[in-house]
């Protein structure tokens, strides 16, 4: 055993280490509360590198399987997934990562503590993180929509901190002939009068949390209210309702579930994706009816919010990584950090990496504004919640591409131990890259921008504007290329271009007329 051994990089306290996340919660949180959750964001994060290391290790090795038939050729459809899974539940309640949010205790700053808390868990979670996300949307749901039923029965679960009562949840909208367009949804909701709940049946083509306890849904409703009959008549996404539904009763069994397959996918290989065939569920319905995309847009701007945090979570531990071997690493009698250009390269994601953890903490400010102060303010009804609107489909849509790209940076810093499994970053890589498609993919982001857009008249794009100036007022040495731009309006308009650009020839005209 002779010869060179590298000196091994080394696990760090992502919190610790990595000066960028608490220099950004020591400006938005006011000092006492900085000062309370720092032990807890301390404490997470060393969980993360060590027990949280572990779990995530078998969670690889022993992935979700799916046993259909048992010995006597009865179909059972059971779901089997490791201890290191469902621990992963244990913890993500006892840490309270859902509660955090909805305890509101300390109002408006508990979303920054929750997602910083998230962010930091996240890289541990082995995508636990995953039915966390439609967890935490789900209860929002809840919170705004749900009758007072829901509030007790299920959302008080989903924010518990006692794993023998906590309930995660799935979200179910995707189907064979359209997950972007929803509206082509085959899935029927029809009303049972004797059991006084709705019937579900349809096929579900993307289940990301088949082992959930409930999930919220999206299917077409048969209603045989006459009042209510023109809903029926719908063939696109103005036929549909939400729904919530339990996934199993008490004895375990399938609430009208089948699971036809356990999906093969590219990464994310611990998250039990699978297709389901649902035939008779038992639901009840959400919100206003006919209403299902709307009523269900909560989840989808709280789990895009997760994906922002689960890209900026890879980035700071890859970035972290890339650092410490950058100082154990020889090349060309230096250490690789003494090289001009691997500095630079370091230096242009650290770049990369602190624009998104800058901007993921302005709109999860602006979250936690909305949830918890009085939404007719001025400032939250006329700012907060339009610019929020505005920002959540850039920021996922921005995150989700940068962190890929940071990825394979984060690797190419190894060389050829970047490419080796065992260093994790592959796994890292395959996983962050399904942000980019899940949630809405990047041309349906681009979409929804512009549909903010339009639906506002071109007011919420004034408002990043203003927004931005005011930003830009409270910096001091400002560099001058920035104060030689000549109209900021024409700069946002050309980016809000950029991101739509990959849409519509006619959204590029609606926005080139509005500029
Ligand atoms: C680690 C992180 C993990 C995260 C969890 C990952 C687990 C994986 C879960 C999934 O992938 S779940 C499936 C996610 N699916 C999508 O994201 C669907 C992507 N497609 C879209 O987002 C489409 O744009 C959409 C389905 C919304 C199009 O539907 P419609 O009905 O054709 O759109 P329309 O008619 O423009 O909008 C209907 C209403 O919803 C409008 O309101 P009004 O009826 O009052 O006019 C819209 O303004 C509103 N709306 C749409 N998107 C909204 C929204 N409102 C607020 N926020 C939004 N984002
Ligand atoms: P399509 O909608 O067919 O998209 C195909 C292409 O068309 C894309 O490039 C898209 O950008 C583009 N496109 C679509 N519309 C337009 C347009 N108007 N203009 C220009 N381009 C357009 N879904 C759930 O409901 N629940 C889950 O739990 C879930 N989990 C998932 C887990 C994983 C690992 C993955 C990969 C997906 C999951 N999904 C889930 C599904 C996911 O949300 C969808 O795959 C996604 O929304 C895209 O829908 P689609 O697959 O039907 O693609």
């Amino acid at each position: 055993d002779i010869g060179f051994k590298q000196d091994v990089p080394q696990a760090q306290n992502a919190f610790l280490q990595d000066p960028v996340l608490a220099s950004i919660l020591e400006r938005l949180l006011p000092s006492n509360v900085f000062k309370e959750v720092t032990p807890d964001l301390v404490h997470i994060s060393d969980w993360s590198i060590s027990e949280g290391s572990a779990l995530l290790k078998r969670m690889e090795e022993d992935q979700p399987r799916l046993r259909q038939y048992d010995h006597w050729c009865r179909r059972v459809d059971e779901l089997l997934v490791t201890e290191a899974w469902n621990k992963q539940k244990d913890i993500a309640a006892r840490e309270g990562i859902v509660a955090i949010a909805y305890e509101r205790k300390y109002g408006q700053y508990s979303r920054i503590y929750q997602m910083a808390k998230l962010m930091l868990w996240s890289v541990g979670s082995g995508l636990y993180s995953c039915p966390i996300a439609m967890t935490d949307g789900c209860a929002r749901v809840i919170e705004l929509l749900g009758t007072q039923e829901m509030k007790d029965q299920i959302f008080t679960r989903l924010i518990s901190r006692d794993p023998s009562t906590f309930y995660t949840s799935g979200q179910w909208m995707t189907e064979r002939p359209g997950g972007s367009d929803v509206g082509r949804t085959e899935t029927q909701a029809v009303w049972n009068e004797e059991k006084k709940v709705w019937s579900i049946s349809g096929f579900k083509w993307f289940s990301s949390a088949t082992d959930a306890d409930v999930t919220m849904l999206l299917a077409r409703t048969h209603d045989p209210r006459p009042d209510l009959a023109p809903g029926n008549m719908k063939s696109d996404s103005r036929g549909l309702s939400l729904y919530l539904a339990r996934v199993r009763d008490d004895q375990g069994k399938l609430n009208g579930v089948t699971i036809h397959r356990l999906k093969d996918k590219v990464g994310t290989k611990a998250l039990p994706t699978a297709e389901l065939q649902l035939s008779g569920m038992e639901a009840q319905q959400v919100g206003e009816i006919y209403r299902g995309v709307r009523n269900i847009s909560s989840i989808l701007n709280i789990t895009r919010m997760h994906c922002g945090i689960n890209c900026a979570s890879v980035m700071q531990s890859l970035l972290l990584g890339a650092k410490d071997y950058a100082r154990r690493r020889e090349v060309f009698g230096a250490l690789l950090k003494d090289q001009p250009l691997h500095l630079a390269t370091l230096a242009n994601m650290e770049l990369q990496y602190r624009a998104t953890c800058q901007f993921l903490f302005f709109c999860v400010t602006l979250l936690g504004r909305i949830e918890a102060l009085d939404n007719n303010l001025p400032e939250i009804k006329n700012r907060d919640m339009p610019l929020l609107r505005l920002l959540t489909p850039i920021l996922k849509l921005w995150s989700a591409k940068h962190a890929f790209y940071f990825s394979q940076e984060a690797m190419e810093c190894y060389g050829g131990q970047g490419y080796m499994e065992e260093t994790g970053i592959g796994r890292a890589m395959r996983d962050v890259l399904v942000n980019t498609i899940w949630e809405g993919t990047s041309n349906v982001l681009s979409l929804d921008l512009l549909r903010v857009m339009t639906e506002t008249g071109g007011a919420a794009l004034q408002l990043y504007s203003d927004t931005i100036r005011e930003i830009l007022k409270q910096l001091k040495n400002l560099p001058t290329w920035i104060k030689s731009v000549k109209s900021l309006e024409e700069c946002l308009v050309l980016i809000a271009i950029r991101f739509t650009s990959y849409a519509t020839l006619e959204g590029r005209k609606t926005l080139e007329a509005s500029a």
